[in-house]
């Protein structure tokens, strides 16, 4: 489905807790892009789009938000609710977020800069290309 979970590793001493991310070890592609979602009012849903290209690495750095994941196939909900855990997406997924705490951060790790002809955002369209990608050899 071109997702997977990631756990990052941890350090923890009786100062706190600190999560190294290091691209190509843990991350599976260059990270050209951060960004960070947050202060989402209760009840809003973000997303309803899947990328042609981009990949990217979602960590719900505080609270927690839920990830839906859909292909022409399938679709799963993820829970994002620890700083260690990553979700991959990979091109071609169709994803929105939505029941974000009201202390959520998302912190999204991108393999590109932000390109607008790499969004599909109409979800018939979606699916017919979901369609090829997937059927390729
Ligand atoms: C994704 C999910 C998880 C920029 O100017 N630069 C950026 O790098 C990004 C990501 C967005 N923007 C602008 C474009 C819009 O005017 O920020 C505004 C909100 O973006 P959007 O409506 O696309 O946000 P989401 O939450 O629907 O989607 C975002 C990412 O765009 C998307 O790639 O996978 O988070």
């Amino acid at each position: 489905m071109n997702i997977g979970l990631i756990e990052f590793p941890q350090h923890t001493d009786e100062y706190g807790s600190l999560v190294p991310i290091e691209e190509s070890d843990t991350v599976p592609f260059d990270i050209k892009r951060v960004y960070y979602i947050y202060g989402v009012e209760n009840g809003m849903r973000r997303g309803f789009h899947s990328h042609v290209n981009l990949e990217q690495v979602l960590i719900c750095v505080s609270g927690h938000v839920k990830i839906l994941v859909k292909t022409p196939w399938e679709e799963k909900e993820i829970l994002l609710n620890h700083p260690r855990s990553g979700l991959y997406i990979g091109p071609m997924v169709w994803r929105e977020m939505f029941d974000f705490s009201e202390d959520a951060v998302l912190l999204v790790l991108a393999s590109d800069h932000y390109r607008v002809e790499d969004y599909i955002r109409d979800y018939n369209k979606y699916e017919k290309m979901a369609q090829q990608y997937f059927a390729k050899p």
